[in-house]
């Protein structure tokens, strides 16, 4: 297909850590499908975003919750020349979609059938993995921003869940202890769902988006939290995390 995508990520000095982005980074890498990354730092997505016309993806939490909220990843998709308008698509679930409808030939994100099963992993995935594991990866990502854009974090989140995010889980304490108890207990329920997988994907022999929304977690993660704990989670629930991270290491290179 003669086409350009950008795809809208979120910068740090680290780089790639969004979740939701990595989502689609992961997509994009495993279906060979070129791309040009435009980083955008969180202050400037929603005034970018709205320039772009693109639609937000939902409300901002309360008490902000009458305002959009507009996110990352967005993918644009223009005709090399630029002759024809750019497309374009918001929220990581619709770009999935589009990457296996818009390049038939690539490897398949959502095999034949596995659509609504995979809608139902991805709600198990956020209300009972992410959310657990999230107090201990918001305050590392304070510390890989910048101060304008740590100080809009620390901000949003306070507004929006009701402390500081330093508080959540702060280096050495034991809250921190505690919050990653949490979270190994979490994923030890993610853990049971890969045992039945016959190969270390969670269909098998070849990687799907469910996968790719566990491996964005971890990806995230590995920015955010230190080498150590990171190490610890590759250990945890005999090493399933560690073998799906290492599986993935084709799909991670490519982070430009
Ligand atoms: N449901 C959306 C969620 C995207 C999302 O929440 N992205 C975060 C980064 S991981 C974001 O852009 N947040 C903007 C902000 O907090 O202002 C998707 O899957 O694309």
């Amino acid at each position: 297909m003669s086409t350009t995508i950008t795809f809208y990520d979120i910068k740090s000095n680290r780089g790639a850590w969004s979740p939701n982005a990595w989502k689609i980074r992961l997509a994009l890498n495993l279906k060979g499908i070129p791309y040009k990354t435009h980083w955008l730092s969180f202050t400037e997505i929603e005034p970018f975003m709205k320039k772009l016309g693109a639609n937000p993806t939902g409300k901002k939490p309360a008490p902000d919750d009458a305002e959009d909220l507009y996110t990352c990843p967005v993918i644009a998709i223009s005709s090399p020349d630029g002759s024809s308008p750019s497309k374009l698509i918001e929220e990581s679930d619709a770009i999935a979609e589009y990457l296996d409808a818009a390049y038939p030939d690539t490897p398949k994100l959502f095999p034949t059938g596995t659509r609504a099963l995979q809608a139902a992993f991805g709600q198990f995935f956020l209300s009972e993995v992410m959310m657990p594991t999230s107090a201990v990866l918001v305050p590392g990502l304070v510390a890989i921003l910048d101060e304008v854009n740590a100080k809009y974090v620390e901000d949003t989140r306070m507004r929006w869940y009701g402390a500081p995010v330093s508080t959540w889980a702060p280096l050495g304490s034991e809250k921190r202890a505690g919050v990653w108890k949490a979270a190994e207990e979490a994923w030890g329920k993610l853990a049971a769902v890969y045992a039945k997988s016959d190969g270390v994907w969670i269909s098998g022999a070849q990687p799907v988006y469910a996968d790719f929304i566990v491996v964005a977690l971890l990806a995230c993660a590995r920015e955010v939290v230190q080498d150590s704990e990171f190490a610890a989670i590759l250990k945890w629930h005999g090493g399933v995390w560690g073998k799906l991270w290492e599986a993935s290491s084709p799909y991670l290179a490519e982070r430009q």
